[in-house]
């Protein structure tokens, strides 16, 4: 495939992590947030295998925080999400579905409560902060909303915790998953939660003093040596493997919770309010008609740029496969896909066509792992 270099400008905002990705070898960039963020540093198969045994640091400042603060935060943040928060504890991230109020999905960030008055929208690619801004000018909510300069760094990977045990100390060990708290370096306290978009485990620091934040993305490749630290990025393959969903890819704001597999963040039972609600019943009563659903091929490659259709033997389209790679652990292609009812069954046989070859492959559970 025919490749293009990537246009820079105000527009495309750079992180205070550019300079030094660049020098570590990056090699393709895709926009998040209207921010770069990395895509590849070389070979996908090789930073797989690196991630699944080593550590990694990534710039994923891209990942930005809509912070929302004041007496109505709370409420606001509830407005936007299916998840009921109500019972939620400071000091915790929550992975949250953000609806509008036909239930399409907004974003599916992660929400970390610093206290009652004071959140931060991990988000997503969209444009979580003109939907807070919308919604509390319209329903007068005293609440403030904004981006702060917060650019996350994260620390992926097996060996993330002995790495991050050298530098911060015996205290990091207590943080739980999704759980957060604030540690010190450089004279600066960093919050640092242990989260991140792979299933390697690790960390993600929300930087909030670029100068310090810069020493200790020095230093943790410093430290790093002796675990064989590289630069990485969120990994195509090792995502899809876990089924990790991204936004704009695997769903979107056509899609509702329930067809993107997320029932277990989907509270309409308990009484807090948020939009999409009577919808979400609605939906629930009368059973979704597509549903995401993993796929795999005996293929040894495969490249995707956009989404393909499935058909069944007749050449009706049964669903849409929309992020897939080739997986060195399973040796066949796999994907995410959006099937319709009745073939999202699993071992449901799907015809698909790349390049004028026709290809068959079937449908099966998510994660792959
Ligand atoms: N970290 C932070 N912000 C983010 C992401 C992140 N914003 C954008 C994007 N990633 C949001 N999407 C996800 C998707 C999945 C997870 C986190 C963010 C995730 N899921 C776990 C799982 O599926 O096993 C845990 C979910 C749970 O607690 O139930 O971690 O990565 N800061």
């Amino acid at each position: 495939m025919k490749t293009y270099s990537i246009a820079k400008s105000r527009r495309v905002r750079s992180t205070p992590y550019t300079s030094r990705i660049e020098k570590q070898g990056v090699t393709s960039y895709t926009v998040y947030n209207h921010m770069l963020l990395p895509a590849a540093f070389g070979s996908l198969e090789d930073s797989y295998h690196h991630l699944k045994e080593y550590v990694q640091i990534w710039d994923v400042a891209g990942e930005r925080q809509v912070e929302i603060s004041g007496v109505d935060a709370a409420k606001l943040v509830q407005l936007m999400t299916c998840r009921d928060l109500s019972k939620s504890k400071n000091g915790r991230c929550y992975y949250c579905p953000l609806i509008d109020d036909q239930a399409g999905l907004i974003n599916d960030p992660v929400v970390l409560r610093i206290s009652e008055d004071r959140w931060w929208i991990s988000i997503a690619d969209s444009d979580v902060i003109l939907y807070a801004k919308g919604l509390a000018i319209g329903n007068k909510f005293n609440v403030k909303i904004t981006e702060p300069n917060v650019d996350i760094m994260a620390i992926q990977g097996p060996k993330s915790f002995k790495l991050m045990e050298d530098i911060f100390g015996e205290k990091i060990k207590q943080l739980k998953f999704f759980g957060f708290d604030y540690f010190e370096f450089g004279g600066d306290k960093h919050l640092i939660a242990q989260s991140g978009w792979s299933k390697q485990g690790g960390y993600e620091i929300y930087v909030e003093n670029t100068s310090s934040g810069l020493k200790l993305y020095d230093y943790l490749f410093e430290k790093g040596k002796q675990y064989n630290v590289k630069p990485g990025c969120p990994n195509l393959i090792e995502r899809i493997e876990s089924g990790l969903l991204s936004y704009g890819n695997d769903i979107d704001n056509g899609d509702n919770p329930y067809e993107c597999g997320f029932d277990k963040y989907v509270n309409i039972d308990s009484d807090v309010e948020f939009l999409g609600k009577e919808k979400l019943k609605k939906i629930k009563s009368e059973g979704i008609k597509r549903k995401l659903m993993g796929v795999e091929f005996d293929m040894k490659e495969i490249s995707l740029s956009g989404s393909l259709n499935l058909m069944d033997e007749k050449g009706h389209i049964i669903g849409e496969l929309r992020s897939a790679c080739f997986s060195p652990f399973f040796k066949k292609v796999i994907g995410i896909a959006m099937m319709k009812k009745p073939f999202w069954e699993v071992s449901q046989t799907v015809n698909i066509k790349i390049n004028g070859n026709n290809l068959t492959g079937k449908v099966c559970d998510l994660p792959f792992i």
